[in-house]
């Protein structure tokens, strides 16, 4: 038999190919070095804070890992680097979860989440990426069309070395300790920085001036990660230490406003800033010339919503953009106000279904177990004492936050009207799969965890009804 060998897990894959995914980014991009400080000093102040903070947590206050990435995000250009980059985050146990349409949003990409699947998995590493696809579709200059997808079709953003080892750890369905290493280094490769374009400035600036994403995508040698994302307790102290240190914040946080409960996800971001690129000419030279591509973002996520509780989000939040469109504080102050109508704590969320919950049971529950009369619904056994519920958190995106993220960063000229819909179909075929139902594995968890509980209390999961 051969020497033993050691297998590495996809938890441990993900977690060791972020670590170098941030080690690079903290030291080509000094300002995320210096929102990690800030985030850091942020974090450390809402601890020493003490109760206040633990009952907005509740069961969500998972504090392992606190300074570890939970996100980072790319855009790519071509079905067949989505298929690839499919099969390249499975290794890392990263799945893709939702679809994003976001050219409502005037933006010419749709994106989904690669993202740890199952409370286990986040736990042991919650590092995900936001994943977006350019469409060409939506471009309407038909010769920028052309030149942009010349320039993607000539780029190579694997190296052979990576599909090699890709094609291998398929094939063998492991990855051997002694190849995790390179495998992590090559994958971090594709989203590194490089400050050489593909265009010259000349076909950067056009492509930029029909939509500045499209130059962003189309214009380099590979999808540079452009920004990656710290868990924040206190986002709204977070927003106002970046502004008092000058780190240009963009206007707004992202999302729904501060509440006792958080629901879904509050986001913020410094904005990009513009760095050095040489753009080539055809005859050797070239020029110096800028782009701005990369920033930094925090997020703190909440509870997540059920069907339910998303339109009344989704109804409160356009409310309030449409009582205060020009942004900033006053859009701000609105949305809190709107959102009083959005019940803030756990058994007015669970009992109105508007968020989901995984239930546990108590102590006082299991002492009781066997003697509880079998007819109790889950609403009465959490009244009764018998069973507690703790939040389960939102691990996904929201599109509306992501529109506003992408268009911080883009500047005025990201805000374009796109004819065009939603074309989930046409991102799967690209993607060589079908997306997971984020609402569908939220309900699951409840509903597991339900069933579990109610197994502890001698009582059958058929006995009592869950709510819908
Ligand atoms: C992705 C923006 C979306 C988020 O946190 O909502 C995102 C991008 O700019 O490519 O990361
Ligand atoms: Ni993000």
């Amino acid at each position: 038999m051969a020497a033993s060998r050691l297998f590495v897990s996809a938890d441990a894959v993900r977690a060791r190919f972020s670590a170098v995914l941030s080690q690079i980014y903290r030291r080509e991009a000094p300002r995320y070095a210096d929102l990690r400080e800030l985030v850091e000093s942020v974090n450390a102040n809402a601890l020493a804070q003490g109760e206040a903070l633990a009952v907005r947590l509740g069961g969500a206050g998972e504090l392992n890992g606190l300074s570890l990435e939970r996100h980072g995000a790319i855009r790519l250009g071509t079905s067949e680097e989505l298929s690839i980059i499919r099969r390249l985050f499975a290794t890392m146990g990263l799945h893709p979860v939702g679809y994003y349409d976001l050219s409502a949003a005037g933006l010419p990409v749709h994106s989904t989440a690669f993202r740890p699947i199952g409370a286990e998995a986040l736990r042991a590493n919650p590092f995900r990426m936001f994943v977006s696809l350019l469409r060409l579709d939506l471009i309407e200059d038909e010769e920028a069309r052309r030149e942009a997808s010349a320039l993607i079709a000539r780029r190579r953003i694997f190296t052979p070395r990576l599909l090699a080892l890709l094609d291998r750890f398929e094939t063998n369905k492991e990855i051997d300790e002694s190849e995790v290493g390179e495998f992590v280094l090559q994958a971090a490769e594709i989203f590194r920085w490089r400050n050489e374009a593909t265009a010259s400035a000349e076909l950067y600036d056009r492509l930029r001036q029909v939509h500045p994403l499209l130059a962003d995508i189309a214009c380099f040698q590979g999808p540079h990660v452009n920004h990656l994302t710290l868990r924040t307790l206190d986002i709204d102290a977070a927003q106002a230490a970046m502004r008092a240190r000058g780190m240009n914040p963009k206007d707004e946080i992202e999302g729904p406003p501060r509440r006792k409960r958080d629901i879904l996800l509050r986001q913020t971001s410094y904005k990009a800033i513009a760095e050095p690129i040489f753009f080539p000419k055809a005859n050797g030279a070239g020029a110096a010339g800028t782009h701005a591509a990369r920033f930094g973002e925090i997020e703190q996520r909440g509870v997540a919503l059920t069907a339910k509780g998303r339109a009344l989000y989704d109804r409160l939040l356009a409310d309030a953009r449409a009582a205060d469109p020009a942004g900033g504080d006053a859009y701000m102050d609105a949305l809190l106000q709107r959102f009083e109508a959005f019940p803030d704590n756990d058994q007015a969320l669970c009992a109105e279904g508007l968020a989901f919950y995984h239930y546990a049971p108590t102590e006082e529950g299991l002492r009781q177990a066997g003697d509880l009369p079998a007819s109790r619904e889950a609403a009465a056994l959490l009244r009764a004492g018998y069973l507690r519920i703790d939040p389960i958190l939102y691990e996904d995106f929201l599109p509306v936050s992501a529109a506003g993220i992408f268009q911080s960063n883009l500047g005025e000229s990201g805000r374009r009207v796109l004819a065009g819909e939603a074309n989930r179909r046409a991102f799967e075929e690209s993607l060589g799969a079908t997306v997971l139902d984020e609402l569908a594995l939220y309900a699951e968890e409840e509903a597991r965890s339900l069933a579990a509980s109610l197994a502890a209390l001698g009582l059958a999961p058929e006995e009592t009804f869950a709510r819908a």
